[in-house]
Protein backbone atom coordinates (compact mmCIF):
# COMPACT_ATOMS: atom_id res chain seq x y z
CA UNK A 1 0.00 0.00 0.00
CA UNK A 2 1.38 3.04 -1.20
CA UNK A 3 1.04 6.01 1.68
CA UNK A 4 1.51 9.93 0.84
CA UNK A 5 4.44 11.38 3.37
CA UNK A 6 4.55 13.50 6.43
CA UNK A 7 4.75 16.72 4.62
CA UNK A 8 2.33 15.86 1.73
CA UNK A 9 -0.41 15.01 4.45
CA UNK A 10 0.19 18.36 5.84
CA UNK A 11 -0.22 20.02 3.09
CA UNK A 12 -2.96 18.17 1.47
CA UNK A 13 -4.59 19.04 5.20
CA UNK A 14 -3.95 22.36 5.01
CA UNK A 15 -5.98 22.40 1.50
CA UNK A 16 -9.04 20.58 2.67
CA UNK A 17 -9.34 22.92 5.73
CA UNK A 18 -9.73 25.84 3.21
CA UNK A 19 -12.17 23.65 1.13
CA UNK A 20 -14.08 22.22 3.60
CA UNK A 21 -15.10 25.77 5.02
CA UNK A 22 -16.73 26.77 2.10
CA UNK A 23 -19.98 28.13 3.68
CA UNK A 24 -18.39 31.01 5.74
CA UNK A 25 -14.52 31.32 4.35
CA UNK A 26 -15.50 31.09 1.26
CA UNK A 27 -13.57 34.14 -0.37
CA UNK A 28 -10.60 32.89 1.79
CA UNK A 29 -10.46 29.79 -0.50
CA UNK A 30 -6.32 30.27 -1.85
CA UNK A 31 -5.66 32.32 1.08
CA UNK A 32 -6.11 29.64 3.75
CA UNK A 33 -5.05 26.92 1.51
CA UNK A 34 -1.59 28.91 2.19
CA UNK A 35 -1.78 28.72 6.15
CA UNK A 36 -0.96 25.74 8.55
CA UNK A 37 -4.11 25.16 9.71
CA UNK A 38 -4.47 21.13 10.63
CA UNK A 39 -0.94 20.33 11.91
CA UNK A 40 -0.30 15.89 11.36
CA UNK A 41 -3.86 15.65 10.29
CA UNK A 42 -4.56 13.32 7.12
CA UNK A 43 -6.37 15.27 4.70
CA UNK A 44 -9.59 12.70 4.37
CA UNK A 45 -10.06 13.36 8.30
CA UNK A 46 -9.95 17.16 7.69
CA UNK A 47 -12.24 16.71 4.72
CA UNK A 48 -14.93 14.87 7.00
CA UNK A 49 -14.58 16.80 9.81
CA UNK A 50 -14.81 20.53 9.06
CA UNK A 51 -17.57 21.00 7.24
CA UNK A 52 -19.87 24.30 8.54
CA UNK A 53 -23.54 22.86 9.63
CA UNK A 54 -25.90 24.97 8.52
CA UNK A 55 -28.21 24.98 11.33
CA UNK A 56 -29.35 28.54 12.63
CA UNK A 57 -27.50 29.25 16.13
CA UNK A 58 -30.52 30.81 17.06
CA UNK A 59 -32.36 27.84 16.56
CA UNK A 60 -30.58 25.98 19.08
CA UNK A 61 -31.47 26.10 22.69
CA UNK A 62 -29.07 27.66 25.38
CA UNK A 63 -28.65 25.50 28.36
CA UNK A 64 -26.86 26.96 31.38
CA UNK A 65 -24.90 24.54 33.39
CA UNK A 66 -24.49 25.41 36.92
CA UNK A 67 -20.79 24.20 37.14
CA UNK A 68 -19.62 26.00 33.95
CA UNK A 69 -17.82 29.61 33.38
CA UNK A 70 -20.53 31.81 33.30
CA UNK A 71 -21.70 33.29 29.72
CA UNK A 72 -23.77 35.98 28.52
CA UNK A 73 -26.70 35.26 26.11
CA UNK A 74 -24.92 37.26 23.65
CA UNK A 75 -21.54 35.27 24.95
CA UNK A 76 -23.71 32.03 24.25
CA UNK A 77 -24.90 33.01 20.88
CA UNK A 78 -21.45 33.92 19.33
CA UNK A 79 -20.00 30.56 21.00
CA UNK A 80 -23.53 28.86 19.47
CA UNK A 81 -22.52 30.19 15.68
CA UNK A 82 -18.55 29.25 16.01
CA UNK A 83 -19.64 26.00 16.92
CA UNK A 84 -21.74 25.09 14.21
CA UNK A 85 -19.63 26.60 11.79
CA UNK A 86 -16.03 25.21 12.75
CA UNK A 87 -16.50 22.21 15.12
CA UNK A 88 -20.11 20.70 14.63
CA UNK A 89 -19.20 18.67 11.24
CA UNK A 90 -16.74 16.66 13.30
CA UNK A 91 -18.11 16.52 16.98
CA UNK A 92 -21.63 16.42 16.19
CA UNK A 93 -24.05 18.87 17.11
CA UNK A 94 -24.60 17.30 20.08
CA UNK A 95 -20.91 17.21 21.13
CA UNK A 96 -21.67 13.63 20.96
CA UNK A 97 -18.01 12.33 19.01
CA UNK A 98 -18.73 11.94 15.44
CA UNK A 99 -14.99 11.67 13.56
CA UNK A 100 -13.40 14.03 16.22
CA UNK A 101 -13.87 13.24 19.57
CA UNK A 102 -16.86 13.72 22.00
CA UNK A 103 -16.97 17.48 23.82
CA UNK A 104 -19.78 16.76 26.96
CA UNK A 105 -19.45 18.54 30.01
CA UNK A 106 -18.68 15.35 31.90
CA UNK A 107 -15.55 15.19 30.35
CA UNK A 108 -14.83 19.12 29.19
CA UNK A 109 -15.50 19.94 33.15
CA UNK A 110 -12.67 18.03 34.18
CA UNK A 111 -10.74 20.03 31.87
CA UNK A 112 -11.39 23.50 32.87
CA UNK A 113 -10.78 26.46 30.26
CA UNK A 114 -7.14 26.77 30.35
CA UNK A 115 -6.79 23.16 29.26
CA UNK A 116 -9.55 23.63 26.66
CA UNK A 117 -7.67 26.84 25.44
CA UNK A 118 -4.31 25.54 24.61
CA UNK A 119 -6.32 23.14 22.94
CA UNK A 120 -8.11 24.96 20.80
CA UNK A 121 -5.52 27.29 19.80
CA UNK A 122 -2.56 24.88 19.44
CA UNK A 123 -4.49 21.58 17.83
CA UNK A 124 -3.65 18.24 18.18
CA UNK A 125 -1.86 15.49 16.32
CA UNK A 126 -4.72 13.57 16.59
CA UNK A 127 -6.54 16.23 14.00
CA UNK A 128 -7.90 18.99 16.17
CA UNK A 129 -6.95 22.20 14.04
CA UNK A 130 -4.61 24.63 15.79
CA UNK A 131 -7.56 27.67 15.65
CA UNK A 132 -5.38 30.09 17.15
CA UNK A 133 -2.10 29.85 15.72
CA UNK A 134 -3.29 28.90 12.16
CA UNK A 135 -5.24 32.19 12.57
CA UNK A 136 -8.04 30.98 12.51
CA UNK A 137 -9.97 32.47 15.70
CA UNK A 138 -9.15 35.13 17.83
CA UNK A 139 -7.41 35.26 21.57
CA UNK A 140 -11.15 36.03 22.63
CA UNK A 141 -13.10 33.73 20.86
CA UNK A 142 -11.25 30.95 21.53
CA UNK A 143 -11.02 31.88 25.52
CA UNK A 144 -15.25 31.75 24.54
CA UNK A 145 -15.27 28.00 23.14
CA UNK A 146 -13.23 26.98 25.79
CA UNK A 147 -15.77 28.25 28.34
CA UNK A 148 -18.85 27.23 25.76
CA UNK A 149 -17.62 23.49 25.68
CA UNK A 150 -18.09 23.26 29.57
CA UNK A 151 -21.84 23.97 29.04
CA UNK A 152 -24.22 21.11 28.25
CA UNK A 153 -24.60 21.65 24.08
CA UNK A 154 -27.13 23.67 23.04
CA UNK A 155 -29.91 20.87 21.35
CA UNK A 156 -31.25 22.16 18.09
CA UNK A 157 -35.33 21.85 17.84
CA UNK A 158 -37.00 18.31 16.87
CA UNK A 159 -38.27 18.23 12.87
CA UNK A 160 -41.55 15.99 12.88
CA UNK A 161 -44.75 16.04 10.54
CA UNK A 162 -45.74 18.92 11.96
CA UNK A 163 -43.05 20.61 10.31
CA UNK A 164 -42.76 19.19 7.21
CA UNK A 165 -46.12 19.66 6.31
CA UNK A 166 -45.98 23.09 7.31
CA UNK A 167 -42.59 23.55 4.54
CA UNK A 168 -44.65 20.81 2.08
CA UNK A 169 -45.76 22.86 -1.24
CA UNK A 170 -47.26 20.99 -4.12
CA UNK A 171 -47.28 23.48 -7.14
CA UNK A 172 -48.32 21.72 -9.61
CA UNK A 173 -50.38 18.86 -8.55
CA UNK A 174 -50.01 15.48 -10.38
CA UNK A 175 -53.83 16.11 -12.42
CA UNK A 176 -52.58 19.14 -13.79
CA UNK A 177 -48.90 17.50 -14.93
CA UNK A 178 -48.22 16.74 -18.56
CA UNK A 179 -49.28 13.43 -19.61
CA UNK A 180 -46.86 12.84 -22.17
CA UNK A 181 -43.21 14.53 -22.36
CA UNK A 182 -43.84 18.19 -23.64
CA UNK A 183 -40.43 18.88 -24.46
CA UNK A 184 -38.31 17.29 -27.67
CA UNK A 185 -35.27 16.92 -25.24
CA UNK A 186 -33.85 13.33 -25.23
CA UNK A 187 -34.45 12.94 -21.87
CA UNK A 188 -32.23 9.62 -20.45
CA UNK A 189 -28.97 11.70 -21.61
CA UNK A 190 -30.25 14.99 -19.80
CA UNK A 191 -27.72 16.05 -17.02
CA UNK A 192 -28.29 17.46 -13.09
CA UNK A 193 -25.65 19.25 -12.65
CA UNK A 194 -25.10 20.94 -8.89
CA UNK A 195 -24.14 24.54 -8.89
CA UNK A 196 -23.05 24.00 -4.87
CA UNK A 197 -23.17 27.69 -4.17
CA UNK A 198 -26.06 29.18 -6.03
CA UNK A 199 -28.54 26.80 -4.41
CA UNK A 200 -29.95 25.65 -7.83
CA UNK A 201 -29.28 22.49 -10.19
CA UNK A 202 -28.85 23.81 -14.04
CA UNK A 203 -30.51 21.15 -16.18
CA UNK A 204 -27.71 20.36 -19.43
CA UNK A 205 -28.87 19.09 -22.58
CA UNK A 206 -26.22 15.66 -23.17
CA UNK A 207 -27.16 15.64 -26.86
CA UNK A 208 -26.98 19.36 -27.84
CA UNK A 209 -24.85 20.13 -24.83
CA UNK A 210 -27.51 23.37 -24.44
CA UNK A 211 -28.39 24.54 -20.60
CA UNK A 212 -32.46 23.85 -20.71
CA UNK A 213 -32.94 25.24 -17.33
CA UNK A 214 -31.61 25.88 -14.34
CA UNK A 215 -33.80 25.28 -11.64
CA UNK A 216 -33.96 26.57 -8.00
CA UNK A 217 -33.22 24.09 -5.13
CA UNK A 218 -31.61 24.09 -1.53
CA UNK A 219 -28.86 25.84 0.06
CA UNK A 220 -25.61 24.27 -0.48
CA UNK A 221 -27.35 21.52 -3.55
CA UNK A 222 -25.85 18.04 -2.61
CA UNK A 223 -27.06 15.26 -4.59
CA UNK A 224 -29.81 14.32 -7.79
CA UNK A 225 -31.66 11.06 -8.05
CA UNK A 226 -33.86 10.00 -10.75
CA UNK A 227 -37.69 8.44 -10.34
CA UNK A 228 -37.56 4.15 -11.74
CA UNK A 229 -39.44 5.61 -15.08
CA UNK A 230 -36.67 8.74 -15.17
CA UNK A 231 -39.06 11.31 -15.35
CA UNK A 232 -38.59 12.55 -11.98
CA UNK A 233 -36.11 14.78 -10.30
CA UNK A 234 -35.28 14.38 -6.53
CA UNK A 235 -32.41 17.10 -5.28
CA UNK A 236 -31.82 17.26 -1.76
CA UNK A 237 -29.96 20.30 -0.55
CA UNK A 238 -27.65 20.63 2.77
CA UNK A 239 -30.83 22.71 4.54
CA UNK A 240 -32.96 19.56 4.06
CA UNK A 241 -34.72 20.86 1.05
CA UNK A 242 -36.11 18.23 -1.85
CA UNK A 243 -37.02 20.00 -4.89
CA UNK A 244 -39.00 17.79 -7.36
CA UNK A 245 -38.40 18.41 -11.38
CA UNK A 246 -40.62 16.92 -13.76
CA UNK A 247 -38.59 16.58 -16.74
CA UNK A 248 -41.74 15.87 -19.27
CA UNK A 249 -42.89 19.51 -18.43
CA UNK A 250 -41.98 21.29 -22.20
CA UNK A 251 -39.47 23.47 -19.88
CA UNK A 252 -38.38 20.76 -17.16
CA UNK A 253 -39.16 22.91 -13.51
CA UNK A 254 -39.92 22.62 -10.06
CA UNK A 255 -43.85 20.65 -9.32
CA UNK A 256 -42.93 20.00 -5.82
CA UNK A 257 -40.78 20.66 -2.56
CA UNK A 258 -40.29 19.80 1.15
CA UNK A 259 -37.92 20.26 3.89
CA UNK A 260 -37.23 17.07 5.67
CA UNK A 261 -35.11 18.34 8.48
CA UNK A 262 -32.66 21.17 9.42
CA UNK A 263 -29.92 19.48 7.10
CA UNK A 264 -29.41 16.40 4.80
CA UNK A 265 -27.16 15.00 2.71
CA UNK A 266 -29.25 11.65 0.99
CA UNK A 267 -32.49 11.25 -1.14
CA UNK A 268 -33.37 8.21 -3.20
CA UNK A 269 -36.56 6.38 -4.80
CA UNK A 270 -38.32 3.29 -4.81
CA UNK A 271 -37.14 0.93 -7.77
CA UNK A 272 -38.45 -2.22 -6.79
CA UNK A 273 -41.34 -3.78 -9.47
CA UNK A 274 -44.61 -2.68 -8.99
CA UNK A 275 -43.07 0.59 -6.57
CA UNK A 276 -41.61 2.28 -9.63
CA UNK A 277 -41.58 6.40 -8.87
CA UNK A 278 -44.30 5.22 -5.90
CA UNK A 279 -41.70 6.45 -3.24
CA UNK A 280 -39.37 8.57 -2.43
CA UNK A 281 -37.19 8.87 0.39
CA UNK A 282 -34.39 11.41 2.39
CA UNK A 283 -31.95 11.13 5.47
CA UNK A 284 -31.45 13.56 7.45
CA UNK A 285 -27.76 14.65 9.75
CA UNK A 286 -30.54 16.83 11.68
CA UNK A 287 -32.73 15.70 13.40
CA UNK A 288 -30.83 11.97 12.81
CA UNK A 289 -33.71 10.29 11.22
CA UNK A 290 -35.24 9.12 7.54
CA UNK A 291 -38.49 10.36 6.01
CA UNK A 292 -40.31 8.29 3.17
CA UNK A 293 -42.65 10.39 0.80
CA UNK A 294 -45.15 9.90 -1.73
CA UNK A 295 -43.15 9.70 -4.95
CA UNK A 296 -45.22 12.34 -7.52
CA UNK A 297 -45.71 15.14 -4.33
CA UNK A 298 -43.03 14.50 -1.50
CA UNK A 299 -45.99 14.84 0.78
CA UNK A 300 -44.49 12.97 4.33
CA UNK A 301 -45.47 9.80 5.12
CA UNK A 302 -43.37 7.83 7.54
CA UNK A 303 -40.36 9.38 9.80
CA UNK A 304 -37.90 7.04 11.80
CA UNK A 305 -35.60 7.76 14.00
CA UNK A 306 -32.29 6.63 13.90
CA UNK A 307 -30.68 7.50 16.99
CA UNK A 308 -29.34 4.03 19.16
CA UNK A 309 -25.94 2.08 19.88
CA UNK A 310 -23.34 1.81 18.16
CA UNK A 311 -22.58 -1.37 16.58
CA UNK A 312 -19.15 -2.09 18.65
CA UNK A 313 -19.18 -0.54 21.90
CA UNK A 314 -22.82 -0.39 21.83
CA UNK A 315 -22.86 2.88 23.49
CA UNK A 316 -26.34 4.88 22.78
CA UNK A 317 -25.54 7.93 20.38
CA UNK A 318 -28.05 10.62 19.96
CA UNK A 319 -27.11 11.69 16.77
CA UNK A 320 -26.19 9.27 13.99
CA UNK A 321 -26.77 10.75 10.58
CA UNK A 322 -28.23 9.39 7.52
CA UNK A 323 -25.56 9.16 4.88
CA UNK A 324 -25.96 7.28 1.41
CA UNK A 325 -29.38 5.42 0.56
CA UNK A 326 -29.99 3.46 -2.00
CA UNK A 327 -32.77 1.27 -3.24
CA UNK A 328 -32.85 -2.56 -4.16
CA UNK A 329 -33.33 -4.20 -6.81
CA UNK A 330 -33.98 -7.22 -4.94
CA UNK A 331 -36.64 -6.34 -2.78
CA UNK A 332 -39.13 -3.39 -1.51
CA UNK A 333 -36.48 -1.79 0.31
CA UNK A 334 -34.29 0.85 0.47
CA UNK A 335 -30.90 0.49 2.00
CA UNK A 336 -30.34 3.48 4.48
CA UNK A 337 -27.18 3.60 5.71
CA UNK A 338 -26.22 5.23 9.40
CA UNK A 339 -23.05 7.22 9.90
CA UNK A 340 -22.13 6.81 13.41
CA UNK A 341 -23.87 4.01 14.82
CA UNK A 342 -22.58 1.64 11.17
CA UNK A 343 -25.69 0.12 11.08
CA UNK A 344 -26.87 -0.81 7.41
CA UNK A 345 -30.80 -0.40 7.49
CA UNK A 346 -32.58 -2.88 4.59
CA UNK A 347 -36.07 -1.01 4.95
CA UNK A 348 -38.87 -2.65 3.82
CA UNK A 349 -41.30 -0.27 1.92
CA UNK A 350 -44.35 -2.68 1.50
CA UNK A 351 -46.40 -1.79 3.87
CA UNK A 352 -44.81 1.33 5.68
CA UNK A 353 -47.24 1.13 8.49
CA UNK A 354 -46.16 -2.52 9.63
CA UNK A 355 -42.73 -1.45 8.80
CA UNK A 356 -40.06 -3.97 8.79
CA UNK A 357 -35.99 -3.40 9.02
CA UNK A 358 -33.32 -5.42 9.11
CA UNK A 359 -30.54 -4.07 10.54
CA UNK A 360 -27.25 -5.00 9.28
CA UNK A 361 -24.16 -4.65 11.80
CA UNK A 362 -21.39 -3.21 9.67
CA UNK A 363 -18.42 -0.73 11.01
CA UNK A 364 -18.96 3.22 12.06
CA UNK A 365 -18.81 6.48 9.96
CA UNK A 366 -20.65 4.77 7.06
CA UNK A 367 -20.21 7.40 4.20
CA UNK A 368 -21.20 6.61 0.70
CA UNK A 369 -21.21 3.61 -1.98
CA UNK A 370 -22.70 1.69 -4.52
CA UNK A 371 -23.63 -1.68 -6.22
CA UNK A 372 -21.75 -4.03 -7.92
CA UNK A 373 -22.18 -4.71 -11.31
CA UNK A 374 -25.30 -7.47 -11.19
CA UNK A 375 -27.02 -4.84 -8.61
CA UNK A 376 -27.06 -8.08 -5.90
CA UNK A 377 -24.57 -6.08 -3.78
CA UNK A 378 -24.35 -2.83 -2.06
CA UNK A 379 -20.78 -1.83 -1.07
CA UNK A 380 -20.09 1.23 1.03
CA UNK A 381 -17.69 2.79 2.64
CA UNK A 382 -17.02 3.17 6.60
CA UNK A 383 -14.56 6.07 5.85
CA UNK A 384 -13.18 6.75 8.96
CA UNK A 385 -12.65 3.29 9.90
CA UNK A 386 -10.89 2.28 5.84
CA UNK A 387 -13.17 -0.37 5.44
CA UNK A 388 -15.53 -1.09 2.86
CA UNK A 389 -18.73 -3.05 4.32
CA UNK A 390 -19.97 -5.42 1.40
CA UNK A 391 -24.34 -6.14 2.25
CA UNK A 392 -26.18 -9.05 0.17
CA UNK A 393 -29.33 -6.95 -1.29
CA UNK A 394 -30.90 -10.70 -1.53
CA UNK A 395 -30.09 -12.02 1.95
CA UNK A 396 -30.21 -8.79 3.26
CA UNK A 397 -26.86 -9.64 5.60
CA UNK A 398 -23.27 -8.51 5.59
CA UNK A 399 -21.19 -10.44 3.52
CA UNK A 400 -17.79 -8.66 4.63
CA UNK A 401 -15.75 -6.06 6.63
CA UNK A 402 -12.69 -5.67 3.98
CA UNK A 403 -9.88 -3.53 5.06
CA UNK A 404 -9.02 -0.84 2.23
CA UNK A 405 -6.65 2.47 1.98
CA UNK A 406 -7.04 5.63 4.18
CA UNK A 407 -10.70 6.73 3.90
CA UNK A 408 -11.94 5.53 1.39
CA UNK A 409 -14.60 7.97 -1.00
CA UNK A 410 -16.19 6.07 -3.95
CA UNK A 411 -19.12 8.31 -4.79
CA UNK A 412 -20.91 5.17 -5.96
CA UNK A 413 -17.75 3.14 -7.25
CA UNK A 414 -16.71 1.94 -10.38
CA UNK A 415 -17.61 -1.86 -11.72
CA UNK A 416 -15.43 -3.69 -14.63
CA UNK A 417 -13.91 -6.34 -15.29
CA UNK A 418 -10.38 -6.91 -14.56
CA UNK A 419 -8.55 -9.11 -17.44
CA UNK A 420 -7.10 -11.64 -14.93
CA UNK A 421 -9.41 -11.51 -11.91
CA UNK A 422 -12.79 -10.74 -13.24
CA UNK A 423 -15.38 -8.46 -12.07
CA UNK A 424 -14.37 -5.60 -9.56
CA UNK A 425 -15.90 -2.99 -8.16
CA UNK A 426 -12.79 0.18 -7.28
CA UNK A 427 -12.73 2.88 -4.78
CA UNK A 428 -10.17 5.89 -4.28
CA UNK A 429 -9.28 7.27 -1.21
CA UNK A 430 -8.91 10.80 0.40
CA UNK A 431 -5.86 9.87 2.39
CA UNK A 432 -3.60 8.27 0.04
CA UNK A 433 -2.87 7.68 -3.67
CA UNK A 434 -4.23 3.74 -3.71
CA UNK A 435 -7.23 2.71 -6.10
CA UNK A 436 -8.73 -0.79 -4.06
CA UNK A 437 -10.20 -2.85 -6.12
CA UNK A 438 -12.43 -5.41 -4.81
CA UNK A 439 -13.47 -8.89 -6.68
CA UNK A 440 -17.60 -9.07 -6.41
CA UNK A 441 -17.91 -12.31 -8.23
CA UNK A 442 -18.68 -15.12 -5.89
CA UNK A 443 -19.63 -17.48 -8.36
CA UNK A 444 -17.39 -17.75 -11.27
CA UNK A 445 -14.24 -16.21 -9.33
CA UNK A 446 -14.80 -17.50 -5.93
CA UNK A 447 -10.99 -16.90 -4.74
CA UNK A 448 -11.05 -12.81 -5.53
CA UNK A 449 -14.69 -12.27 -3.90
CA UNK A 450 -15.35 -9.69 -1.26
CA UNK A 451 -11.03 -8.80 -0.91
CA UNK A 452 -9.09 -6.54 -2.39
CA UNK A 453 -7.43 -8.48 -5.61
CA UNK A 454 -5.19 -5.36 -6.93
CA UNK A 455 -4.15 -2.24 -5.66
CA UNK A 456 -3.73 0.54 -8.18
CA UNK A 457 -1.49 3.48 -8.04
CA UNK A 458 -3.05 7.03 -9.01
CA UNK A 459 -1.76 10.69 -8.84
CA UNK A 460 -1.86 11.12 -4.91
CA UNK A 461 -4.34 11.29 -2.48
CA UNK A 462 -7.36 13.95 -2.07
CA UNK A 463 -9.07 11.46 -4.75
CA UNK A 464 -13.47 12.30 -4.56
CA UNK A 465 -14.70 9.98 -7.33
CA UNK A 466 -13.59 7.35 -9.20
CA UNK A 467 -15.75 6.25 -12.61
CA UNK A 468 -16.53 3.69 -15.59
CA UNK A 469 -18.57 2.83 -17.91
CA UNK A 470 -19.99 -0.92 -19.44
CA UNK A 471 -18.63 0.37 -22.68
CA UNK A 472 -15.81 2.12 -21.75
CA UNK A 473 -12.09 1.28 -21.46
CA UNK A 474 -10.97 3.81 -19.26
CA UNK A 475 -10.88 4.60 -15.52
CA UNK A 476 -10.93 7.80 -14.86
CA UNK A 477 -9.50 8.90 -10.87
CA UNK A 478 -10.09 12.45 -10.01
CA UNK A 479 -8.08 14.14 -7.26
CA UNK A 480 -9.86 17.15 -6.28
CA UNK A 481 -8.94 18.02 -2.94
CA UNK A 482 -4.87 17.28 -3.42
CA UNK A 483 -3.36 20.52 -2.56
CA UNK A 484 -0.79 20.40 -5.53
CA UNK A 485 -2.88 22.12 -8.20
CA UNK A 486 -1.24 20.46 -11.15
CA UNK A 487 -2.69 17.17 -9.26
CA UNK A 488 -6.24 18.35 -8.60
CA UNK A 489 -6.43 20.21 -11.93
CA UNK A 490 -5.89 17.13 -13.71
CA UNK A 491 -6.96 13.35 -13.71
CA UNK A 492 -5.53 10.40 -13.90
CA UNK A 493 -6.96 7.49 -16.38
CA UNK A 494 -6.28 3.69 -16.27
CA UNK A 495 -6.51 1.67 -19.39
CA UNK A 496 -9.04 -1.41 -17.68
CA UNK A 497 -7.27 -4.02 -20.34
CA UNK A 498 -3.94 -2.69 -19.18
CA UNK A 499 -3.60 -1.97 -15.78
CA UNK A 500 -0.21 -2.53 -15.54
CA UNK A 501 1.23 0.08 -17.76
CA UNK A 502 -0.05 2.83 -14.95
CA UNK A 503 -2.02 5.98 -15.94
CA UNK A 504 -1.79 8.80 -17.70
CA UNK A 505 -2.80 12.38 -16.33
CA UNK A 506 -5.38 14.41 -18.52
CA UNK A 507 -4.89 18.42 -17.76
CA UNK A 508 -8.66 19.09 -17.53
CA UNK A 509 -8.65 22.54 -16.17
CA UNK A 510 -5.86 23.66 -18.81
CA UNK A 511 -8.36 22.30 -21.34
CA UNK A 512 -11.04 25.07 -19.97
CA UNK A 513 -8.91 28.11 -20.51
CA UNK A 514 -10.60 29.62 -17.26
CA UNK A 515 -8.96 32.81 -15.53
CA UNK A 516 -7.55 32.64 -11.47
CA UNK A 517 -8.90 30.31 -9.02
CA UNK A 518 -8.47 26.14 -7.71
CA UNK A 519 -9.87 25.09 -10.86
CA UNK A 520 -10.48 21.73 -9.13
CA UNK A 521 -11.51 19.00 -11.22
CA UNK A 522 -14.28 16.88 -9.81
CA UNK A 523 -16.45 14.02 -10.65
CA UNK A 524 -16.18 12.35 -13.90
CA UNK A 525 -19.76 11.65 -15.11
CA UNK A 526 -20.41 9.09 -18.40
CA UNK A 527 -23.16 10.31 -21.11
CA UNK A 528 -26.08 7.23 -21.73
CA UNK A 529 -23.94 6.09 -24.69
CA UNK A 530 -20.43 5.65 -22.69
CA UNK A 531 -18.77 7.27 -25.24
CA UNK A 532 -17.88 10.73 -23.39
CA UNK A 533 -17.02 11.05 -20.39
CA UNK A 534 -17.48 15.34 -18.69
CA UNK A 535 -15.86 17.03 -15.97
CA UNK A 536 -16.64 19.59 -13.79
CA UNK A 537 -14.05 22.36 -13.27
CA UNK A 538 -15.33 23.92 -9.77
CA UNK A 539 -13.57 27.43 -9.29
CA UNK A 540 -15.06 30.06 -6.44
CA UNK A 541 -18.27 31.61 -6.69
CA UNK A 542 -17.10 34.89 -8.42
CA UNK A 543 -14.83 33.06 -10.64
CA UNK A 544 -15.35 31.28 -13.91
CA UNK A 545 -16.02 27.47 -13.67
CA UNK A 546 -16.71 25.11 -16.69
CA UNK A 547 -17.98 21.36 -17.19
CA UNK A 548 -15.14 19.81 -19.72
CA UNK A 549 -16.32 16.89 -22.04
CA UNK A 550 -13.96 14.03 -23.18
CA UNK A 551 -14.48 11.84 -25.58
CA UNK A 552 -13.55 8.84 -23.86
CA UNK A 553 -11.89 6.33 -26.96
CA UNK A 554 -9.36 9.11 -27.51
CA UNK A 555 -9.06 11.00 -24.53
CA UNK A 556 -9.36 13.94 -25.84
CA UNK A 557 -11.19 17.03 -25.58
CA UNK A 558 -14.68 17.20 -27.24
CA UNK A 559 -16.32 20.11 -25.66
CA UNK A 560 -16.21 22.97 -23.20
CA UNK A 561 -19.31 24.35 -21.68
CA UNK A 562 -18.73 27.85 -20.46
CA UNK A 563 -21.76 29.85 -18.86
CA UNK A 564 -22.01 32.96 -17.14
CA UNK A 565 -25.04 30.77 -14.93
CA UNK A 566 -22.62 27.70 -14.32
CA UNK A 567 -21.19 28.70 -10.90
CA UNK A 568 -19.27 26.49 -8.32
CA UNK A 569 -20.23 23.15 -10.75
CA UNK A 570 -19.08 20.10 -9.15
CA UNK A 571 -21.78 16.78 -9.17
CA UNK A 572 -23.26 15.89 -11.96
CA UNK A 573 -26.07 12.92 -13.12
CA UNK A 574 -27.01 11.79 -16.21
CA UNK A 575 -30.48 10.83 -15.99
CA UNK A 576 -30.10 6.97 -17.64
CA UNK A 577 -27.02 6.17 -15.44
CA UNK A 578 -28.52 7.58 -12.47
CA UNK A 579 -31.65 5.42 -13.05
CA UNK A 580 -30.37 2.58 -13.73
CA UNK A 581 -27.41 3.01 -10.98
CA UNK A 582 -24.62 2.18 -14.21
CA UNK A 583 -21.26 2.96 -12.72
FE1 LIG B 1 -20.96 14.74 -0.66
C1 LIG B 1 -22.45 12.02 -2.17
C2 LIG B 1 -21.95 13.60 2.38
C3 LIG B 1 -19.07 17.13 0.84
C4 LIG B 1 -20.21 16.07 -3.72
N1 LIG B 1 -21.93 13.08 -0.01
C5 LIG B 1 -22.48 12.08 -0.81
C6 LIG B 1 -23.15 11.13 0.05
C7 LIG B 1 -23.02 11.59 1.33
C8 LIG B 1 -22.26 12.81 1.30
C9 LIG B 1 -23.57 10.94 2.59
C10 LIG B 1 -23.87 9.88 -0.42
C11 LIG B 1 -25.29 10.25 -0.80
C12 LIG B 1 -26.08 9.09 -1.36
O1 LIG B 1 -25.55 8.32 -2.20
O2 LIG B 1 -27.25 8.93 -0.99
N2 LIG B 1 -20.54 15.27 1.27
C13 LIG B 1 -21.06 14.67 2.37
C14 LIG B 1 -20.56 15.31 3.58
O3 LIG B 1 -20.92 15.08 4.77
C15 LIG B 1 -19.45 16.19 3.18
C16 LIG B 1 -18.15 15.44 3.44
C17 LIG B 1 -19.32 17.49 3.94
C18 LIG B 1 -20.38 18.51 3.63
O4 LIG B 1 -20.12 19.68 3.82
O5 LIG B 1 -21.45 18.17 3.17
C19 LIG B 1 -19.69 16.25 1.66
N3 LIG B 1 -19.83 16.33 -1.32
C20 LIG B 1 -19.16 17.18 -0.55
C21 LIG B 1 -18.52 18.21 -1.33
O6 LIG B 1 -17.89 19.20 -0.88
C22 LIG B 1 -18.70 17.85 -2.75
C23 LIG B 1 -17.36 17.37 -3.32
C24 LIG B 1 -19.16 19.00 -3.64
C25 LIG B 1 -20.57 19.45 -3.42
O7 LIG B 1 -21.28 19.61 -4.39
O8 LIG B 1 -20.96 19.62 -2.27
C26 LIG B 1 -19.66 16.68 -2.63
N4 LIG B 1 -21.26 14.15 -2.59
C27 LIG B 1 -20.93 14.88 -3.69
C28 LIG B 1 -21.41 14.19 -4.88
C29 LIG B 1 -22.03 13.01 -4.44
C30 LIG B 1 -21.93 13.02 -2.99
C31 LIG B 1 -21.20 14.67 -6.31
C32 LIG B 1 -22.71 11.95 -5.29
C33 LIG B 1 -21.72 11.14 -6.02
C34 LIG B 1 -22.36 10.12 -6.90
O9 LIG B 1 -21.72 9.78 -7.91
O10 LIG B 1 -23.44 9.64 -6.61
Amino acid sequence: MHRVSKAANLKLATALVAFMALPPLAGSLMAAEQKPVHPGTPEAELRYKGAPVPIKPEEAKDVVTPKAPPLKPEEFARAKQLYFERCAGCHGVLRKGATGKPLTPDITLGKGTDYLKIFVNYGSPAGMPNFGTGGELKAADIDLMAKFLQHEPPTPPEYGMKEMRASWKVLIPPAKRPTKQQNKINLSNLFSVTLRDTGEVALIDGDTKQIVNIVKTGYAVHISRLSSSGRYLYVIGRDAKINLIDLWMAKPDNVAEIKVGLEARSVETSKYKGFEDKLAVAGTYWPPQYVMMKGDTLEPLKIVSTRGNTVDTQEYHPEPRVAAIVASHFHPEFVINVKETGKILMVNYRDIDNLKTTEIGAARFLHDGGWDASKRYFLVAANQSNKIAVVDAKEDRLVRLIDVGKIPHPGRGANFVEPKLGPVWATGHLGDESIALIGTDPEKHKGSAWKVVRTLKAQGGGNLFIKTHPKSKNLWVDTALNPDAAISQSVAVFDIGNLDKGFEVVKIADMAKLGEGPKRVVQPEYNKAGDEVWFSVWNGKDQESAIVIIDDKTRKLKHVIKDKRLVTPTGKFNVYNTQHDVY
